[in-house]
């Protein structure tokens, strides 16, 4: 009897939870990551699953065999640094639980049907948000992929090498694949706001980008330097995150600089330089590249102004995602279910962008709170959206 909703949650959560916070990191193609791997494949297997896996680690457990046609759901197992448990897991232990209703009701889907797992949804390793499915899908290219680095400048070939996976085949793990569902935890108040709706269906996606910010200065003596003698990049930096914040908010759009570092990030020392990085996010390309503009434009004033020097590079930038309206019609319109968009990124928003025809099923998350240990989930709204995605499979993977 394979382990029910409760049990998977409970057998997945010491996985990557850190010691410290509480919260979960799981680096990519770290052991980490592997015993996540290990864990998803064992569940698979218990189910007589049988897995696909690419060579970048994502893996596709199906009901029967791959082929033409097939329905996929699933999510990710990554996490931010100190991120919550829900976001990215809650999508892959309820496909895992949702087939087991179907299968338990005797149902025997018309088209295959799949769990996937994505690594690197998070891009908290090497910096690019949905690395997993990009390369998947083709969205970003090998050649691009292989080079980033993580903090400690190891590469993505060379984690996949120690990881002992061998990177680009001919074939995908999408191949085949024309309809995708991902059940994710609401990141936000949206549902929570509603009266009685623990379960939504997303509309589409903010577009959203994230740039490295480099400021130059002259390193000095915090003592011996007079303050109007120097140059000091923090100042430049601290003067752009205000600049940020105060632009965001006027436009009711987002701007996060939440990862910054100092160098030489000594008490006593003027900074020669600091680095951080903006994520940036809007209701529309427009506003984006508005926002964008806005505050990068204002940095470099400040940095003339503070005798410092500025470099701005483009990380990752994802347009509107869009999800099929006909699609998110027949899930939302006959259960009543709400169609919100949502300004955090996913797997779905890269197969949407790549042509599969996807749609996304939020459960209630009474904080709102995500990317920290505070994200939460009732019991009972985890087990409607085992539910809701089981009725939504059936009719998908039914017809
Ligand atoms: O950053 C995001 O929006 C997503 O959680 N990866
Ligand atoms: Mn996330
Ligand atoms: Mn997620
Ligand atoms: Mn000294």
């Amino acid at each position: 009897m394979p382990d029910d909703f409760e049990a998977m949650w409970a057998s997945l959560a010491p996985i990557g939870r850190s010691a410290s916070s509480g919260g979960y990191f799981r680096q990519p193609f770290a052991a980490a990551e592997r015993e996540l791997a290990s864990w998803f494949e064992e569940q698979a297997l218990a189910r007589g699953l049988s897995l696909t896996r690419d060579g970048f680690g994502n893996v596709v457990a199906w009901l029967g065999s791959p082929g033409p046609r097939a329905v996929v759901t699933g999510s990710h197992l990554d996490s931010v640094l100190d991120g919550g448990a829900y976001d990215g897991p809650l999508g892959v232990v309820s496909a895992l639980a949702a087939l087991d209703l179907l299968v338990s009701r005797g149902f025997s889907p018309s088209r295959p049907l799949g769990v996937s797992v994505f690594v690197e949804e998070e891009g908290s390793r090497f910096g690019l948000a949905c690395l997993g499915s990009r390369l998947a899908s083709g969205a970003v290219s090998w050649d691009t992929a292989r080079s980033l680095t993580d903090r400690s400048g190891v590469s993505v070939e060379d984690a996949l090498a120690a990881a002992s996976l061998s990177g680009p085949s001919s074939s995908s793990l999408l191949d085949g694949v024309t309809t995708f569902v991902e059940l994710h935890v609401e990141q936000g108040r949206d549902l929570v706001d509603r009266p009685a709706a623990p379960i939504g269906v997303a509309s589409g996606i903010w577009p959203h980008g994230r740039y490295r910010y480099e400021f130059r200065g002259s390193a000095d003596h915090a003592g011996t330097t007079r303050m109007q003698d120097r140059a000091d990049p923090m100042l430049t930096y601290a003067m752009t995150a205000l600049a940020a914040n105060k632009q965001a908010r006027l436009a009711d759009e987002r701007a996060t600089f939440g990862r910054v570092e100092v160098t030489p990030n000594s008490t006593n020392s003027v900074p020669s330089a600091v680095t951080a990085w903006l994520d940036a996010r809007a209701s529309s390309s427009s506003s984006l590249d508005e926002l964008v503009g806005v505050i990068e434009r204002q940095a470099t004033e400040r940095a003339a102004r503070d005798g410092t020097s500025l470099t701005v590079t483009p990380e990752s930038v994802s347009g509107a995602v869009t999800f099929s309206p006909e699609l998110a019609a027949r899930i939302a319109a006959p259960r009543g279910w709400p169609v919100i968009p949502t300004a955090a990124g996913h797997d779905a928003g890269i197969l949407s962008a790549a042509g599969i025809e996807t749609a996304m099923l939020f459960v209630r998350n009474p904080t709102g709170v995500s990317h920290s240990p505070a994200e939460t989930a009732a019991m009972s709204d985890c087990l409607a959206g085992v539910e809701a995605l089981a009725d939504v499979l059936a009719d998908l993977a039914g017809d």
